[in-house]
């Protein structure tokens, strides 16, 4: 850290010169910058590797070479000079790592060697590739169940090595796939497969090209879809409307800019007069939505009393839909005030925002964690999909839905199969083609499978990728749960937390990146990704691996198979010699991947297409569903309520822009003007005063559950920020303690990060940054 921590104010626009400045600062200060530079450019283009930052596409037609600032650190990172090696591990116990903080942990380097860990000196020692195989078969083996058995897996999977492993899994005989979208946006694939009979975006690029209005919700694109920044830009351009929703200024949303268009970063952003920008409370966007739908409905009938033209599009809801006649009855039960009080907006602005929708004819709507990381999250899809359908946006160009995808490839992992709670279809083809009795039951998802190693109901933890200890809620509760299992594995490319929760026995398999070259018996593999508008396209690794003992995901799966299983119900070392083996099974069973290695060729890859896109609707009645969903009475969870106090608070965990997840490339929050720390909390400063505390005091925050468990974070510096007043937003993972494990979605399982009660106290203890903050 070059400088104190300090807050100050940020005035320039997201993405601009700040943005490129951040981007060269973090190539210089790369051992390898030159050979970062050449990856860079080959980054999403054809013949190069697909960024391993998030999951927004491209336009296929455009093959100019794109990237973004963090996209730049996600390369980065992987490709780093330093190594994480046996004799680090000789150097320092794990319980000597426990004491290091995330930040530092990543920042150590790439893992390069398989490793044991050896409870007798509390040390990771180096290990052969066929030792930790045989150790993993052995504690397989030993359970009285597959079912005692959890197999994690993080977004960044290719669909090779996902459909591989879901094989592995099965074959070994349970569906236990709790996955980082249980996290993320499991209520969106939950709420349009109800709806719509998809669980996926029906937009794809070009749609943005073509709408009228895109609608953004919950999301914060400045950081985490950098990429989207240009085609809402262009949008305003061309005299589209942008409509925000967000409870915080998000820079990147105010402004936008593009480092791709130096001439236009001169201007440091300008102020569009179509764009809105509201701010709901937590949790307010489904009341939001239904004023959106009572306008319309208000105006609908207002028109057809004065012969004017419909608001509906009343062939789209005659010909594709079904319910409306319950909905616009529980529209007109809603009444004004409970919508207005939950909304956090005013009438007025309600009323605004009707009226921007209204003026549009094709709409898109893109949200991310601000909307699926609630209790209700179903339904705030769901009154999504509604305003949707009343205007018939869905399924025609310029129009639809779009969940913005996090990891790279998230959305491809679910189209490979991982899924605790697979469809029929599913496992009705894995059987035919695999001849293998194929577990039916349902396995755990991630909350199911903290509790299942929580009472010792499972004892083998195996995660592909991700950061399981970090990202999931209650952290004491999982670190307890994993420390409980017989055996922890980590296919990991980098030190984190995960890798020192261990359980009596523990792995770390260090894996190549995407950025890295692959090379198997047949010679240098590629692998494929699914972006978020269902684009899947082919990526070759540029960069020579940093040690010669990495292995490839499809290797260690295919090693960790042959081991457990033999030759069943494939021939694993024949699959990983050339990834096309693997593809063609893939072609075999996953609905859309026919011919897959044909159409791989085709520059910019495939569309996999989508049903709803094309007004084909797979649901029970045949039709796109209205979703007559009640308000909730009230958005704080009766557990809270229960315990008789007031929260001070609610509380939103979110991301900074220095930080992927759980890894953080560094401590500053440059678009929050936050420099050099991350243990703040941002609030209203009318609330800080309230409460009886200083702007800059350092406070606990405690959250509010009736179980008798104390979840408290400590040290939290008080940051006056334009905030609602009644909210607070402070960073994960740190936060993550506060989240109860029982708190999350109704209908899926996806924790309440973006809602979480709260006190806040005089600190008690003061951690170790707020230490450092005394002697500035
Ligand atoms: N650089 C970078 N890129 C990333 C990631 C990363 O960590 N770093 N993570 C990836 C992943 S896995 C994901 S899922 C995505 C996450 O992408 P985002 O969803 O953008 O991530 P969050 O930081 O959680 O931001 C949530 C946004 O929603 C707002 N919000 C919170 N609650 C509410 C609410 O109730 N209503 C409304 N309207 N808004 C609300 C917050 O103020 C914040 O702006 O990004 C992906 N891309
Ligand atoms: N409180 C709170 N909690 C949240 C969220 C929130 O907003 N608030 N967001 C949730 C969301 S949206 C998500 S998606 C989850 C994320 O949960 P995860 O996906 O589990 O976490 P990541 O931090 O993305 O994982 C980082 C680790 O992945 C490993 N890694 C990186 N690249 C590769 C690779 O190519 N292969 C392999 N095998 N490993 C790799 C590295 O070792 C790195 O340490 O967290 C969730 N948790
Ligand atoms: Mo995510």
């Amino acid at each position: 850290m070059s400088q104190d921590p300090h807050i100050r104010d940020y005035k320039g626009a997201a993405a601009g010169w700040g943005a490129l400045k951040s981007v060269t600062k973090s190539w210089l200060g790369s051992d390898n910058a030159f050979k970062n530079l050449r990856a860079m450019l080959k980054t999403n283009q054809n013949g190069g590797f697909d960024c391993p930052g998030c999951a927004w596409g491209e336009s296929p037609e455009n093959d100019t070479v794109k990237f973004c600032e963090n996209g730049a650190k996600a390369v980065n990172w992987e490709a780093t000079g330093r190594s994480v090696d046996p004799a680090f591990f000789a150097r320092y116990s794990v319980s000597a790592l426990a004491d290091q903080t995330d930040y530092w942990l990543e920042f150590q380097g790439r893992l390069t060697h398989p490793m044991r860990y050896d409870a007798a000196t509390d040390h990771y020692v180096e290990t052969s590739w066929a030792e930790a195989f045989a150790l993993i078969a052995k504690h397989l083996h030993a359970l009285e169940s597959p079912d005692q058995a959890e197999f994690y897996t993080s977004g960044r999977a290719s669909n090779e090595a996902a459909f591989l492993y879901q094989l592995f899994v099965r074959a070994y005989g349970t569906n236990n796939f709790p996955d980082c979208s249980n996290m993320c946006h499991e209520a969106s694939g939950v709420g349009m497969a109800q709806t719509l009979g998809v669980g996926k975006g029906t937009v794809v690029f070009h749609d943005l090209e073509l709408a009228d209005a895109i609608f953004v919700i919950g999301q914060n694109p400045g950081t985490n879809h950098p990429r989207m920044l240009e085609p809402l830009r262009e949008a305003v351009k061309r005299g589209a409307q942008v409509v925000c929703f967000n409870p915080l200024k998000e820079r990147g949303l105010e402004r936008f800019q593009h480092p791709q268009h130096p001439l236009e970063m001169l201007s440091n952003g300008s102020e569009p007069t179509n764009t809105a920008y509201f701010r709901p409370a937590l949790g307010g966007d489904m009341a939001v939505m239904r004023g959106i739908a009572k306008y319309l409905l208000q105006w609908e009938r207002e028109a057809k009393a004065k012969g004017e033209p419909a608001v509906f599009d009343h062939a789209f809801i005659a010909e594709h839909t079904s319910g409306i006649e319950a909905y616009l009855q529980t529209l007109d039960a809603t009444p004004w005030p409970a919508l207005v009080a939950q909304s956090g907006l005013t009438q007025a602005e309600i009323e605004q925002a009707a009226r921007m929708y209204r003026k549009a004819e094709r709409v898109i709507m893109c949200w991310a964690m601000g909307v699926t990381q609630h209790r209700h999250s179903v339904a705030i899809v769901q009154e999504i999909v509604n305003l949707q359908l009343l205007r018939g946006n869905v399924g025609k160009p310029g129009a639809g839905l779009s969940p913005v995808r996090g990891h790279s490839n998230v959305q491809g992992d679910r189209t490979m199969g991982i899924d605790e709670k697979p469809k029929t279809a599913l496992l009705d083809a894995l059987q035919a083609r695999f001849e293998f009795q194929v577990p039916r039951t349902h396995g755990h998802n991630a909350v199911l499978a903290i509790k299942a190693m929580e009472e010792g109901r499972a004892k083998v933890f195996i995660g592909l990728g991700g950061n399981f200890a970090q990202a999931t809620p209650d952290t004491a509760r999982t670190h307890a749960a994993l420390r409980n299992c017989a055996l922890t594995v980590q296919i990991s490319t980098k030190l984190n937390r995960s890798h020192l929760v261990t359980g009596g026995d523990a792995l770390i398999l260090p894996c190549l990146g995407r950025t890295e070259i692959d090379l198997q018996a047949s010679g240098p593999q590629g692998v494929t990704v699914e972006d978020t508008f269902s684009m899947v396209h082919i990526s070759h690794g540029q960069l020579r691996p940093r040690s010669p003992h990495m292995r490839s995901e499809p290797w260690i799966i295919a090693g960790m198979a042959q081991a457990t299983l033999g030759k069943h119900p494939i021939d694993w070392e024949h699959a990983v010699a050339d990834y096309a083996h693997i593809r063609s099974l893939i072609a075999d069973v996953i609905p859309g991947f026919e011919h897959f290695n044909e159409r791989l060729q085709q520059p910019g890859g495939f569309h996999l297409g989508n049903h709803a896109a094309d007004r084909t609707w797979r649901t029970a009645t045949g039709k796109a569903q209205f979703s007559p969903n009640a308000l909730p009475a009230e958005l704080v969870n009766a557990q809270v309520l229960a315990r008789g106090d007031k929260p001070d608070l609610i509380l939103q965990t979110l991301r900074s822009h220095d930080q992927y997840n759980t890894t953080l490339y560094g401590l500053d929050d440059r678009y929050r003007g936050v420099f050099g720390l991350r243990e703040v909390v941002f609030v209203n400063e009318a609330d800080i005063r309230r409460m009886g505390f200083e702007p800059g005091e350092h406070v606990d925050l405690v959250s509010l559950w009736d179980d008798g468990v104390e979840r408290r974070v400590s040290g939290f510096r008080l940051v006056a920020y334009d905030v609602p007043q009644g909210q607070a937003a402070a960073y994960y993972p740190e936060t993550n303690p506060l989240v109860p494990l029982e708190s999350y979605g109704e209908g899926t399982s996806t924790p309440t990060s973006k809602f979480v009660a709260i006190k806040v106290e005089k600190a008690k203890a003061d951690n170790r940054i707020a230490a450092a903050l005394a002697t500035d």
